[in-house]
């Protein structure tokens, strides 16, 4: 009989009833000769197994076998579905299965190269551990990355990866009912699409190519051939030089262009209220997941308004100057600064999610449409969660000459980006949008503080495996 049961619909409905379960033996313990008990997970649940030696049902032979199989293999359990006399702690299920039968389907190495309950715990709880004088290992980030496929068996990566997915489900859900139409778009392209040096170069054919540092050229070209509102869920390439908590060399990319009626704020409206509809449903519809982050990582929920607070780079600059912080009115905030004025909109309005725009021209990419009335402003924007950049947005410049010029004027060689600048040339709607990086989405909404813990096999400056 093939028909299994999973181990989180186990319950006490199922009571003297025969189950066939397919999971891992996450621990293992015999007690003298005759019993051992199990625990078996399978996807974020677990039930505890007891093997005890029965008259023609479980030989001793079969409780030393089961006694002696090697934690995470995989295992297939028959049995009776019991009430047990107290509750099982370590288990998620309310019942117990009697053992029949168990065959182990793939059987893990005795030693693994991360322990995994000890890669489970929280800091709090290492600490607590340790000053109790238990034996354990910190298992540390380079050991878990190199064992990515065990770390991620842990529950919280389990929850975070699960709220990672739902994060696309929502951008995706949320747009295409907004009438934006999902497109794919080239990752070897012939110039770097966002300037700069960070770029990965490669050889097409005998020909100088580079991996896409972003949609943004081809999204834009999109909008100029009549698809009015695009999105795009794909890799972005960046060649980082340096380490820090909140770059990656890849990542994935949330992009969005649409066409614009009259100002930028009609995008600013879509991240506003896709936003709010994205922290809603993961409060309302992703609670066991954050629940299960934040018992390895604790954090607070994050503070939102039901309307996204809107504040203009000078504003921005006149708190910071307030508080003692000074900033060139016509640079960039550095990290330091957008995390300093993250805390002081916190302390004044109460969010921690919030939209700075109208940057300086300066410091914005080449397609950056410059503002109408002053022009060393930009009608840009970043959006902030916790005081770190997850969104970079703007209206772009749709007049090819002006392209042109603006791209020279930063240093792009416009022969590799040609293509690109005479789609403007047949008739260009004004348009905008922007891009976030989904990483940082996860990380900052669950107040992690390494984007690594929130990319399934992370792409660093040092590492290219697994
Ligand atoms: P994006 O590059 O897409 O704009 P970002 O978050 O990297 O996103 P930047 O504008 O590059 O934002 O950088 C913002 C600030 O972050 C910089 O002013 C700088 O202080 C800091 N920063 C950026 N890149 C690095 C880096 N590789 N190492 C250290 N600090 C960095
Ligand atoms: P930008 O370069 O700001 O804008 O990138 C958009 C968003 O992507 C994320 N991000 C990163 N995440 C992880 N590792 C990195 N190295 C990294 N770099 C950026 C950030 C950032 O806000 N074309 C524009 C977007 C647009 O205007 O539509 C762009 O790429 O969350």
């Amino acid at each position: 009989d093939f028909r299994y049961t999973q181990v989180g619909s186990l319950a006490e409905h199922l009571k003297d009833q025969v189950v066939l379960v397919r999971g891992r033996a996450q621990t293992l313990r015999a007690v003298g000769k005759k019993m051992a008990f199990l625990v078996v997970r399978e996807r974020g649940f677990t039930v505890q197994a007891v093997v005890s030696e029965q008259a023609d049902v479980v030989s001793r032979q079969m409780v030393k076998y089961v006694a002696a199989l090697n934690k995470e293999s995989i295992i297939d359990v028959q049995g009776i579905v019991c009430i047990p006399a107290e509750p099982i702690k370590g288990a998620s299920q309310k019942v117990e299965i009697q053992v029949r039968k168990l065959y182990c389907i793939s059987r893990a190495l005795p030693t693994l190269p991360i322990n995994l309950e000890d890669a489970a715990r929280s800091e709090a709880d290492i600490e607590k551990a340790l000053e109790a004088g238990e034996q354990l290992v910190r298992v540390n980030q380079d050991t878990r990355l190199n064992n990515r496929v065990l770390d991620i068996r842990t529950p919280a990566n389990q929850g975070i990866f699960r709220i990672q997915s739902q994060i696309g489900n929502i951008f995706r859900q949320f747009l295409s009912s907004e009438g934006f139409v999902e497109i794919h778009t080239p990752k070897l392209i012939a110039g770097s699409s966002e300037g700069g040096s960070a770029v990965f170069k490669l050889d097409y054919k005998g020909q100088p190519a580079c991996l896409a540092q972003s949609p943004q050229l081809h999204k834009q070209m999109s909008i100029c051939g009549d698809f009015g509102r695009v999105f795009e869920i794909g890799p972005v390439f960046r060649a980082e030089d340096s380490f820090t908590h909140r770059h990656l060399c890849e990542f994935t990319g949330l992009d969005v262009e649409m066409e614009i009626k009259k100002h930028y704020s009609e995008v600013m409206d879509i991240v506003d209220r896709l936003f709010v509809a994205m922290f809603d449903s993961l409060n309302e519809n992703c609670k066991k997941e954050l629940e299960t982050v934040g018992r390895q990582y604790p954090f607070e929920p994050l503070k939102y308004l039901r309307k996204t607070l809107r504040l203009t780079f000078e504003e921005g600059v006149q708190m910071l100057k307030e508080a003692g912080v000074e900033i060139d009115p016509l640079g960039d905030l550095n990290t330091e600064s957008e995390r300093k004025l993250g805390q002081l909109v916190l302390e004044k309005y109460g969010t921690e999610f919030y939209i700075l725009h109208r940057y300086p021209l300066a410091v914005r990419p080449f397609y950056t449409m410059p503002c109408y009335d002053s022009p060393a402003y930009s009608n840009s924007f970043d959006v902030f969660i916790r005081g770190e950049e997850i969104i970079s947005g703007a209206q772009r410049v749709h007049v090819a000459d002006f392209l042109t010029e603006r791209a020279q004027a930063c240093g792009i060689d416009v022969k590799t980006i040609s293509t690109y600048i005479d789609s403007f040339r047949y008739g260009a709607p004004p348009h905008g949008g922007f891009g976030v990086g989904l990483e940082r989405v996860v990380m900052l909404f669950c107040g992690l503080n390494n984007i690594r813990k929130t990319s399934l096999y992370p792409r660093d400056p040092l590492r290219i495996a697994p």
